[in-house]
């Protein structure tokens, strides 16, 4: 069985707003399993590398002031194509593009405070995972729903 991991994120708005546990139950109960949470503050250096590749376009400024505005919960979780899996659940970038049930499409309405981010694809999430959680931040555990979710 795949042991991929993403990282998912709830932004300063949707901590704000109250989604924190909203956002997780629709994880956990999709049958997701959670690897690492921490609420943080990692400063404007810090975001500015995980938006790295946006730093050409004209929104990264407000981008990361937004992302620095407040407590950030940061997660990994695991399982069976859970990058693209969770790309899904979040719904499209624009939540106007966003389809209701999506997490963007259920709970936001602009791009700029679009509440989550998602890993775009497995090197990515690594790449993020190493970025934002120490290695013995990483839960290693047995989920004892496992052999109940995959066959
Ligand atoms: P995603 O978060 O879906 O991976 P992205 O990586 O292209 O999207 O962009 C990162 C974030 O930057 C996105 O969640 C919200 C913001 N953003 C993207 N496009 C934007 C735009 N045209 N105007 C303002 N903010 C934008
Ligand atoms: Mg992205």
């Amino acid at each position: 069985m795949s042991t991929e991991r993403t990282f998912i994120a709830i932004k300063p708005d949707g901590v704000q707003r109250g989604l924190v546990g909203k956002i997780l139950k629709r994880f956990e109960q999709r049958g997701f399993k959670l690897v690492a949470m921490k609420l943080c503050m990692p400063g404007k250096e810090h975001l500015e590398k995980h938006y790295a590749d946006l730093f050409s376009k004209p929104f990264f400024a407000g981008l990361v002031e937004y992302m620095n505005s407040g407590p950030i919960c940061a997660m990994v979780w695991e399982g069976l194509n859970v990058v693209k899996m969770g790309r899904m659940m979040l719904g499209e970038t624009n939540p106007q593009a966003s389809l209701p049930g999506s997490i963007r499409g259920d709970y936001s309405i602009q791009v700029g405070r679009n509440i989550c981010h998602g890993s775009d694809a497995v090197e990515s999430a690594n790449h993020e995972i190493a970025l934002w959680f120490k290695p013995e931040e990483l839960m290693s555990y047995d989920s004892c729903t496992a052999k109940w979710i995959y066959e």
